[in-house]
């Protein structure tokens, strides 16, 4: 009863809303370096700033496509969040040391692709970034905590994305089959987990291309086909470089339910999520497109440029796992008219009455994990791993350092014993959990500070004052004695 003995408990972060050093030790930028803070409660969007190619200077809301020959810049006059983060670049010794102490037997973090090749496709890595991964790979080690290492997480070159638009263009899956083939060799036999590419079913800026990488159909369906070869080599080089690796896929994978019992409602939600979350799972997991999909392509008069072995790649390399976001849910009407929408990360539905919802409206729903754990195992039977939860709040930090975050440990509660239901009574084979955030960083939705996730508070705030410092808040305390009695002491 309960978890399995080797449960993997721990923590997720992601380099760009974390480490910061954004120029440090021969790091080159990424789209996340050019994208400004926004305010989500406001609905101000996060922003690029560009070059324009008549020589003037425009800014775009990051989440439109931005005009052809338009190019992101740096501008020194604008704040932008990812440059510091919270340091991990300065404070990596103490917060793997507060991880250790926190209960955690994994680490899931990611790899800054431009720390490795500054422009993205260089031909030579950059020595300093491999080693300072290297560096922290070790001290996890050595700490008894197994690093989860996401080889792309919502990071894309700026070189790439400027002058290639991203995934859209085959040289962009070259760079990073290229990137692919530099780390797995560095880290083989201190890597063991790894996860492909980070929510591969989102596909806005920083995890596509610039310009008309999402508006043009053509364009953001070839975006993905190239994601998916990109990941399916993942997993190939991996097996092929150490058959000891396991590579899992990573998808938001929120839940939704019909609006109500009418069937237009069941049919508005089955063909929403499919084209949002299950085509995605079903690529990755089978190695082929659904038949549905097929033919939507088909009838759009779509054709993806493909190379001679792709489809090959595509089903040689399917993953060992399926990872997983969950924060919230929503539901999906067929006449969404009058009917209040609902928050969340590339959300697209409305709102349920029956739940609450966090200050930035997003709905709280333990149940819904269960209900998502059952979905995916039920329909794939490989082990599933969740690598992100949690409850995005502010936090106010005591003049003494301490933070009472209960709202946090009661959700946090509430969603551990909706996975201990699911391995219990349901018999999902559940292998880790990872929360989101589990130390304060930057918002990939919104750029915020504000909006914490961590067990761990850092002083830092939207416009970059603080002095980094690093406080447990009452969730640290909460979680400490879930992870160290396996999950078992729950109250
Ligand atoms: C996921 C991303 C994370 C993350 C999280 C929370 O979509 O993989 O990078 O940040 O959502 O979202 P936000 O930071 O916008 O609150």
């Amino acid at each position: 009863m309960g978890f399995p003995k080797g449960f993997l408990w721990g923590g997720a972060t992601a380099a760009n809303q974390y480490e910061g050093g954004y120029i440090s030790g021969g790091k080159g930028l990424a789209v996340a370096d050019a994208l400004t803070g926004g305010d989500g409660r406001n609905n101000i969007p996060r922003k690029f700033i560009c070059d324009m190619p008549d020589g003037s200077r425009a800014t775009f809301d990051a989440m439109e496509d931005v005009p052809e020959g338009a190019k992101a810049i740096v501008d020194p006059d604008t704040y932008y969040p990812s440059h510091i983060a919270t340091d991990f670049y300065g404070h990596w010794q103490g917060d793997i040391d507060l991880m250790a102490e926190m209960g955690c037997n994994v680490n899931r973090m990611s790899i800054n692709w431009t720390r490795i090749f500054p422009n993205g496709d260089d031909a030579e890595p950059n020595e300093e970034g491999l080693k300072f991964y290297e560096d922290i790979f070790r001290a996890c080690k050595d700490k008894g905590i197994e690093p989860l290492v996401t080889l792309n997480h919502f990071d894309m070159p700026l070189h790439l994305a400027n002058e290639y638009d991203g995934w859209v263009s085959r040289h962009t899956l070259e760079a990073f089959e290229h990137f692919c083939d530099v780390v797995l060799t560095r880290y083989k036999g201190l890597v063991t987990y790894w996860l492909n590419i980070n929510e591969i079913n989102i596909d806005v800026y920083m995890t596509s291309g610039l310009h008309e990488a999402n508006t043009n159909k053509q364009n953001r369906e070839q975006a993905r086909w190239h994601r998916f070869l990109g990941a399916a080599y993942a997993v190939k080089k991996a097996h092929e470089i150490d058959p000891a690796n396991k590579v899992g896929l990573m998808i938001a994978h929120g839940v939704s339910y019909p609006y109500s019992c009418n069937p237009e409602d069941v049919w508005c939600e089955l063909t929403n999520a499919r084209d949002y979350k299950w085509f995605f799972g079903d690529v990755e997991v089978r190695g082929y497109y659904p038949s549905w999909k097929v033919l939507e392509l088909k009838r759009a008069g779509i054709e993806l440029a493909k190379e001679p072995g792709d489809d090959e790649l595509l089903r040689e390399g399917t993953v060992d796992f399926y990872s997983f976001s969950y924060y919230n849910s929503e539901a999906q009407a067929a006449s969404p008219e009058g009917k209040e929408k609902v928050g969340g990360n590339m959300s697209s539905g409305v709102k349920n009455p029956y739940l609450e919802t966090n200050a930035w409206g997003w709905a709280i729903d333990p149940l819904g994990l269960r209900i998502n754990l059952n979905q995916i195992w039920d329909r794939y039977q490989i082990p599933l791993m969740i690598v992100e939860n949690g409850i995005g709040a502010i936090d106010v930090r005591e003049p003494d350092g301490s933070v009472h975050d209960s709202y946090r440990i009661d959700y946090m509660r509430d969603h551990i014993k909706a996975m201990k239901a699911a391995v219990e009574e349901d018999g999902v084979d559940l292998i880790g959990y990872t929360p989101w955030g589990w130390i304060d960083i930057v918002s990939a939705g919104t750029g915020e500070m504000r909006k914490r996730y961590g067990f761990v508070y850092v002083d830092m705030d939207d416009d970059g004052n603080g002095d980094m410092s690093r406080s447990r808040k009452d969730s640290f305390y909460y979680m400490q004695k879930v992870y160290k009695s396996n999950g078992e002491d729950l109250d």
